[in-house]
């Protein structure tokens, strides 16, 4: 499929092709036929194709003025010729055509840029499972190089349906009024940066490469420009989307340089860019940032593919088949679930008890500004000098969609981004590790805090992080202000003894073996789960986190009962965080043991509180013991 504008414009028509692709789009399998900038190289792609994009949205551009609908004109013939403006970056008219500036038919419209990174953190094998679920044929477009200067149109010769090879791009940029990106229309100044710019396309050292943004260190994949023309309200800052749309890597930036005494175009009245910075940063290359002009746009609940896009949907059948299929065998799988977990915590089933509770926690309200629902672990007296939690960290891995572990090393305490911060010069939020899309599993090692001093900064990173856990929001810095990003990230905290950070539940780590060789203890864990019961356990962890729950008044009046019972026995012992802690306890307990039902069974209530039991006598004796040996 290639997008072209047809000979005239005819919004009819227009909307009735989107409307085409949207239908295509639902029918059953038909997206794995679109090549995803995820998994396929960019310049295995077809310029003007439509691809689809898994990303996240980490910066939302100033909205964009384009020309909708624009006329060009045949300087001999004078035959005028109107054109869509949609759905591109580069005015295309036939070689022997202008495009009329001051046409009366002209159409100006608008649309949102959004700046798209990959999922931060996404688990291997939830990249492998959409790369191989595609069905999509790509060859390499060896016609098209990032580095060239000019794009040869060789490469139409293989494009299916395209509807006329003799187009060209006219250079000349109908482009935007506003702050949006720009090809360099007019102003002098501007096609200086531009010239910058596309040099760095050519030798990449000759000036600093271009900081993608990715939120964590270490990230690959495509960053993009992600253009949406209708019902952008509702995407913000930090939404995981999948985009489908036409893509565009025009190296009109080139073009316009070559043609620069004949670029003073014009549709572009007002200042836009306000300084090269800017620029730099909202018009990189196409061949490192390409452009994708959004068709269909769906916010993703999740991202794990094993589990339906629409968990939520309560229309769809085939969703609730799956749904209450999973639920007949919930029992077992946690059973096995359990079982894994036990081995990977080294025989510890009640730290493995809590560490389920951990990975299907999530906060399903805010009462006031206190999250609800979350569950912090932190689990101490892991084993030291035996890169223990790294390796705890690739089990998790394994089962959850998306996850970071950071070592909580002075350096990176000292050193890295933690906070997202507004860059009011080149006009963007500059990312950092903490702007994560919600449900992302956050491991912070405690065990790699080494003796030394936090610089004030680091302690400023560190209270970022505490307010991470505790508050599940984290401050962007605007400079001038801060603005709150509410989130839901799943902190687990592993430490040997002191810990910095707050937590909701300390589980006491007691090994019952202690393998000579971790690493061969945990991928001989690792091979032995079948591949099957390992996706079991993948789509227990992303379904039960999505299940609603509700108390029956009848429960939360006996369970307020049972509290004030416990008061009055031993008043001293029980507080109402404990009642809190004991609730998420009992819900959780709840969501895993008996998924079908969603609310709290005396059984329940009884195990959560023998459970906090077990742990909490853990803890004294560990203190006990520490107490003895000084
Ligand atoms: C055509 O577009 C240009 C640039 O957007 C604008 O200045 C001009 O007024 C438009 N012409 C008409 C007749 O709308
Ligand atoms: C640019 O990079 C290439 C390879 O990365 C290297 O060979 C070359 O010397 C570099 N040039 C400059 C000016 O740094
Ligand atoms: C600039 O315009 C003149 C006349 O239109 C043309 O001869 C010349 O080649 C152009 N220069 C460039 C760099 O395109
Ligand atoms: C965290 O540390 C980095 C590097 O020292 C610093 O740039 C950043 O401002 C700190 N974060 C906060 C929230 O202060
Ligand atoms: C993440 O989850 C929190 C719930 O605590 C919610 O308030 C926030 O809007 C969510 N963020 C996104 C980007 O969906
Ligand atoms: C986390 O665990 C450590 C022991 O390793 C403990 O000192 C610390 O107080 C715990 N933090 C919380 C808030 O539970
Ligand atoms: C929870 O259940 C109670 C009755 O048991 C009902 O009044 C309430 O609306 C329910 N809440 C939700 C969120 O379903
Ligand atoms: C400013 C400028 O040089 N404009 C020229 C652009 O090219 C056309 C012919 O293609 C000339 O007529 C203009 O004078």
């Amino acid at each position: 499929f290639v997008f072209a504008a047809q000979n005239g414009p005819n919004l009819e028509w227009e909307k009735k092709v989107i409307e085409y692709f949207k239908d295509k789009l639902k029918e059953s399998n038909a997206t794995n036929w679109v090549p995803s900038l995820n998994d396929i190289p960019l310049h295995y792609l077809k310029p003007n194709s439509l691809v689809k994009f898994r990303c996240m949205v980490q910066d939302m551009f100033d909205p964009e003025f384009y020309m909708g609908v624009y006329e060009t004109v045949d300087p001999t013939t004078k035959e005028r010729v109107l054109h869509f403006g949609k759905y591109r970056d580069v005015a295309e008219c036939g070689s022997q055509q202008e495009v009329e500036l001051n046409s009366a038919q002209n159409i100006t419209m608008e649309r949102q840029t959004f700046y798209c990174v990959p999922v931060p953190g996404e688990s291997t094998w939830v990249k492998e499972s959409y790369a191989r679920a595609s069905q999509a044929r790509v060859c390499p477009s060896t016609s098209y190089t990032p580095s060239r200067h000019k794009r040869s149109y060789e490469e139409d010769e293989d494009m299916e349906m395209q509807p006329s090879k003799q187009k060209e791009q006219c250079a000349v940029c109908y482009r935007p009024v506003g702050v949006g990106e720009s090809h360099g229309c007019g102003d002098p100044k501007r096609l200086e940066t531009e010239t910058l710019v596309g040099q760095q396309q050519h030798s990449p050292n000759c000036s600093a490469p271009l900081d993608l943004n990715f939120p964590l260190p270490g990230e690959k994949g495509p960053a993009c420009l992600v253009k949406v023309y209708e019902n952008w309200e509702g995407f913000k800052v930090n939404d995981i989307l999948e985009v489908y749309g036409v893509l565009s890597v025009d190296p009109a930036l080139s073009v316009m340089n070559e043609d620069r005494n004949n670029s003073s175009s014009i549709l572009d009245p007002m200042e836009s860019m306000d300084t090269a910075e800017e620029l730099r940063v909202h018009s990189p290359p196409a061949s490192l940032v390409p452009r994708l002009h959004v068709i269909l746009a769906n916010k993703l609940q999740h991202i794990n593919p094993l589990v339906p896009a629409s968990l939520q949907d309560e229309e769809s059948k085939s969703c609730n088949f799956f749904v209450s299929s999973f639920l007949l065998e919930v029992s077992s799988v946690r059973a096995e679930f359990l079982g894994f977990l036990t081995h990977a915590l080294l025989g510890d089933s009640l730290a493995a008890e809590y560490l389920i509770l951990h990975l299907i926690s999530t906060v399903y309200a805010r009462r006031d500004v206190l999250p609800l629902g979350k569950f912090t672990v932190n689990l101490s007296g892991c084993p030291r000098n035996c890169g223990y939690t790294e390796h705890i960290y690739r089990i998790l891995q394994q089962l959850v969609s998306s996850s970071y572990r950071l070592p909580m090393t002075l350096q990176n305490m000292n050193s890295l981004k933690f906070v997202p911060q507004k860059d009011y010069t080149a006009n963007r939020l500059v990312s950092g590790i903490l702007q994560l899309p919600n449900s992302t599993s956050l491991v912070l090692d405690e065990m790699a805090l080494e003796q030394g001093q936090l610089d004030t900064l680091g302690v400023r990173n560190v209270t970022a992080l505490g307010n991470l856990i505790t508050w599940q929001k984290v401050d962007y810095n605007f400079n001038y202000h801060q603005m709150e990003f509410p989130c839901n990230i799943n902190v687990f905290v592993t430490s040997e003894g002191k810990s910095l950070l707050p937590s909701d539940c300390q589980v006491h780590l007691k090994p019952q073996i202690l393998p000579p060789n971790m690493e061969d203890y945990m991928n001989s864990l690792l091979t032995a789960i079948l591949p099957s019961m390992l996706n079991k356990f993948r789509i227990y962890l992303s379904l039960l986190r999505r299940m609603d729950y509700n108390i029956s008044d009848e429960v939360s009046k006996a369970v307020e009962e049972d509290f004030v019972e416990m008061r009055k026995n031993d008043p001293q012992s029980i507080s109402a965080e404990d009642l809190h802690r004991i609730l998420v306890v009992a819900r959780t307990r709840l969501l895993s043991l008996s998924a079908g039902q969603t609310t709290l069974s005396r059984e329940r209530w009884l195990r959560a509180k023998q459970l906090e039991c077990l742990r909490k006598s853990r803890l004294q004796q560990q203190k006990c013991a520490n107490g003895n040996e000084l």
